[in-house]
């Protein structure tokens, strides 16, 4: 098979020294940080969409980049060629995994039929690769937003006969899924929401959504799929509303339905921007509810109001984000480069300096966050910030031990309570930038 990415080594780590813009400055697969390895912590993954499919086509013009790889756009014959690039793109880059929507891989065909054939088709290619390679799939998903037919959602749509072309598509993705290792299977919003409250019955669209994803979990452990299964929160694009609007509301979602025991969530970095969250708090939202299972790791820009996707630069939002991962004990899933090039990027090298930057920006995120740990100062001031509750009075709130009518005595002799003491924020954002800087 003839090499797709001529001119392009296998990158490997340079070290922060190094001018080479093929090599890593911060991304040193073997390298041991908190007793794991750095690829351990950083299960990295291709997103199959933006990397192979995505040619820079937006709302004002054509595509930039190309992304035949020397064949003809839509067919099968592109589909094989855009295997054989993305294994040897991911070899390329010591990339583990890869995601993918069914669309990605294989042409949609009119008749279901026939495109269920081609993706068996182009499946069997990437089973091939993938036992060749070692390379394996982090998760996959339907694209049910792309298709006319997906106008109104898929789970929420107001047409039954729609609602069965969902379930079919998500039949087959789990097939895929499970044919290709997956981990994990994702939910991604698409159009489920809405655009105006005139014309729509929420409690039935959200009813009927929760009705697929029990049906998901049920097939999905049919066929001996015992990854996790995923909502990824996103606020809004391409509806006005979207249902799974942020962490918080995917997870009060998930236990009203109760598809908690076999649901975490994806967490992308942008989609929680878009919320009006940091990347940060989704993670820790998600964290502490026992629900982080991978992630999107991309960046938005914030004075854009919209779905950029672009490759992880900002080394603060990747270290706060690291912070929150190892503080809940890493993710079961990985990390998806849900990100694509600028228009402007549109040459081949462009796509291997995005998941340079994008790998780069993680590990380095994954170095200062640890050293954060290490150095204490935060986790301590944290702890002590809380001191009231280990003992006395607070305690007992802690335990459960107490009712409203000892604690309205508690401060009735206390009188005046002391403020709660300085929240420090200056000091420890000191602290933050003398360990990021250091
Ligand atoms: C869209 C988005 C998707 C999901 C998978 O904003 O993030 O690509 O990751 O459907
Ligand atoms: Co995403």
């Amino acid at each position: 098979m003839s090499e797709i990415f001529k001119g392009i080594p296998k990158v490997s780590y340079e070290g922060p020294e190094s001018k080479n813009p093929l090599a890593f400055k911060y991304y040193d697969a073997d390298r041991v940080i908190l007793g794991k390895k750095m690829s351990e912590h950083l299960p990295f993954a291709m997103a199959w969409w933006h990397n192979l499919c995505a040619n820079g086509t937006d709302m004002f013009g054509t595509g930039t980049a190309d992304k035949s790889f020397g064949s003809a756009l839509g067919t099968m014959e592109h589909a094989h060629k855009k295997v054989d690039a993305g294994f040897e793109f991911m070899q390329k880059l010591g990339i583990e995994y890869f995601c993918f929507h069914d669309v990605d891989i294989a042409p949609e065909d009119q008749d279901i039929n026939k495109w269920q054939k081609n993706l068996d088709e182009i499946s069997d290619h990437i089973l091939e690769k993938s036992k060749e390679t070692g390379i394996k799939d982090l998760w996959g998903t339907a694209n049910m937003f792309n298709n006319p037919r997906f106008m109104n959602g898929a789970g929420s749509s107001n047409s039954a006969d729609v609602f069965c072309f969902a379930a079919a598509q998500v039949k087959k993705a789990l097939d895929l899924t499970v044919k290709l290792g997956g981990r994990g299977y994702v939910f991604w919003g698409g159009r489920e929401g809405y655009e105006t409250l005139l014309n729509t019955d929420v409690k039935l669209e959200q009813e009927n959504i929760a009705k697929l994803m029990h049906m998901a979990v049920d097939y999905g452990r049919s066929i001996g799929f015992t990854g996790d299964f995923y909502i990824e929160p996103k606020p809004k694009e391409p509806m006005k509303h979207q249902y799974d609007f942020d962490a918080a509301t995917a997870i009060g979602f998930l236990r009203q339905y109760g598809l908690d025991k076999d649901f975490k969530l994806n967490i992308e970095a942008n989609h929680a921007t878009l919320a009006g969250h940091t990347f940060q708090h989704d993670l820790r939202i998600a964290a502490i509810n026992g629900m982080l299972g991978s992630i999107d790791a991309n960046q938005g820009d914030y004075l854009l109001g919209w779905d950029t996707d672009e490759f992880p630069f900002n080394v603060y939002e990747t270290t706060l984000a690291m912070y929150e991962v190892l503080k809940a004990g890493g993710v079961t899933g990985g990390f998806n480069f849900d990100a694509k090039n600028r228009r402007p990027s549109y040459t081949m090298e462009d796509m291997f300096y995005g998941y340079i930057l994008g790998m780069d920006s993680f590990a380095l995120g994954l170095i200062k966050a640890a050293e954060i740990i290490e150095d204490g100062r935060i986790d301590e001031f944290i702890k002590e910030r809380y001191k009231s509750y280990s003992e006395g009075i607070g305690k007992k709130i802690r335990d459960g031990k107490t009712d409203l009518k000892e604690l309205a005595e508690y401060a009735s002799k206390l009188g005046t309570p002391a403020l709660p003491g300085s929240g420090r924020q200056e000091y420890l954002e000191s602290v933050f930038n003398s360990v990021m800087f250091k």
